[in-house]
């Protein structure tokens, strides 16, 4: 028989809002499976089951507001009951929580000063603005692989451990999807740039909290070391401005604020390389412009991004290692099997990264379709955070709006990317004359300790060769 999971005692707080749902009907979940985050002024927090079972209906959805007895979901018990310690446990680890979000002197200062703590999470570039599901309900209802694989350090199954877009903005930190943090710990560690992996939670169940992160830190000061293992970098100073003239001070934009650190982490931790080559699309561009038609009459909008990405796929089989990541360790690299493509997507709000997921088992149109259904997703703000997980390369093309090549930044923990530029008509010089040619040029940013200079240049020529092959790239996928 289903029965009632609610919302436990919140201390203070009265009308809280949720924003992430854990939980879809049929999850299975056990003492400690988080269910909601829900979000106060102060802190970002999980609200774990004190029940096991499966889940047969969920009450709530993201932007709801909650209180004390709110009803979150239905279940029927079809599991081992959790025992009463466990269930202790759990009751704890939430009142814990809220008692700390209560405490001024224990608010986080991330939560407090950072307006992206103040909001509803969105994910932003990949896993790096992607929620990273780690409890076993959200992981079971992910189709992403690594990064959401669950917490299990006691071996019961247990990952009271959730998720933010803004605690998932990985950049080179593969470590923080098994972290044992609250989502408020995560961001509190992502804004100082503490790698959670080094840490030990002295929490319950070795969960890692605030003053976890904060004596880490002041003990790497202490030592004069950084979690990327230099020293301190020079600051740029700070100039008063308004000496020199009128100015206007504006905020950044919420995913500007995710983002940014992630970058530069990236930027920091990643040897990268930009590898530039051109393709001749001439044949690829008139194939589309004569199928463009009849996409069109079936909704599709056939742009170059599209043979693009089967180009990527292709060159991708054909150099497994760049569809790959850096585990935490640094020393061995994680094969992907799967090849979701992650694409830029400039937006109102910010520059999102949804993902395709399988490309490497749709065709043009299909890559198309999605997208289109994808961009526009993210346009109107619609992306879920499954959408924005688990990419394994990425293709940023700034094609549809003009320049001759830049230099993409890598979205950690992936080992490249693909910068496309605008594709022009050129002069190029066959059999004795100049023939005009559409002529596209592109970047392969990678990551230098994963990739060879002489390995990244065959992959930026195989990627123009596959470019140029039309009938190769309209060919069924098997
Ligand atoms: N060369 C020449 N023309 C191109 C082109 C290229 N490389 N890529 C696209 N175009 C054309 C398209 O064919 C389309 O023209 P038509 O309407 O005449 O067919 C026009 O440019 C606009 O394309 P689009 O932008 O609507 O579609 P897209 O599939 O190329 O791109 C998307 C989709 C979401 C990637 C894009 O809209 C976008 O947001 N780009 C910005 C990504 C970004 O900000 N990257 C930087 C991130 S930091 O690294």
């Amino acid at each position: 028989m289903a029965q009632d999971i609610t919302v436990p005692d919140l201390g203070d707080f009265k009308d809280v809002e949720v924003i992430d749902v854990l939980i879809t009907p049929g999850d299975v979940i056990e003492v400690d499976t988080p269910l909601i985050t829900i979000e106060t002024e102060k802190a970002t927090m999980d609200v774990p089951s004190t029940v096991a079972g499966t889940i047969t209906a969920v009450a709530l959805k993201k932007g709801d507001r909650v209180s004390k007895g709110s009803l979150i979901a239905q279940f029927e018990a079809g599991v081992p009951a959790a025992s009463t310690e466990r269930i202790q446990e759990a009751s704890q680890t939430v009142s814990q929580t809220v008692s700390q979000a209560a405490s001024p002197a224990a608010a986080q200062p991330a939560s407090a000063e950072s307006p992206s703590a103040l909001q509803p999470p969105a994910a932003v570039f990949g896993d790096a603005g992607a929620p990273t599901a780690t409890s076993p309900a959200a992981a079971s209802r992910s189709p992403v692989g690594a990064d959401v694989v669950p917490d299990d350090k006691d071996g019961k199954g247990e990952a009271p451990v959730s998720l933010t877009a803004a605690s998932s903005f990985v950049m080179g930190e593969a470590g923080f999807a098994r972290a044992y943090a609250s989502p408020s710990v995560r961001r509190f560690a992502r804004e100082l740039g503490v790698d959670l992996t080094q840490i030990e939670g002295s929490g319950l169940k070795g969960r890692i909290t605030p003053d976890d992160v904060k004596a880490w830190v002041k003990r790497t000061l202490a030592s004069g070391v950084s979690s990327a293992g230099g020293g301190a970098l020079p600051k740029i100073p700070e100039i008063d401005f308004a000496k020199f003239g009128p100015i206007e001070s504006q905020p950044l934009g919420r995913i500007q604020k995710i983002s940014g650190p992630h970058l530069q982490a990236s930027w920091l931790n990643i040897p990268h390389v930009w590898q530039m080559d051109e393709a001749d699309i001439t044949a690829m561009d008139a194939a589309r412009i004569e199928s463009r038609q009849k996409a069109l009459d079936a909704g599709i909008k056939l742009t170059p991004l599209a043979f693009i990405l089967r180009a990527c796929v292709q060159a991708l089989q054909e150099f497994p290692f760049v569809n790959s990541s850096l585990d935490a360790s640094g020393a061995n690299l994680v094969l992907k099997k799967y090849m979701h493509l992650g694409f830029a997507a400039d937006t109102p709000q910010g520059l999102l990264v949804p993902v395709i997921r399988d490309a490497d088992k749709k065709d043009i149109y299909e890559l198309a379709r999605e997208l289109g259904t994808l961009s526009q997703k993210a346009r109107e703000g619609k992306l879920s955070a499954a959408d924005m997980q688990g990419a394994s390369f990425t293709v940023s093309s700034l094609g549809g709006i003009g320049g001759t090549s830049f230099t993409p930044i890598i979205n950690a923990p992936e080992v490249a990317i693909l910068g496309v530029a605008r594709a022009s008509m050129k002069p190029v010089w066959q059999e004795g004359q100049f023939v005009p040619r559409l002529i596209l040029p592109f970047t392969l940013a990678y990551d230098h300790r994963v990739i060879d200079g002489a390995a990244g240049a065959r992959f930026t020529s195989f990627l123009a060769r596959k470019l140029a092959d039309v009938n190769g790239l309209l060919e069924a996928v098997p």
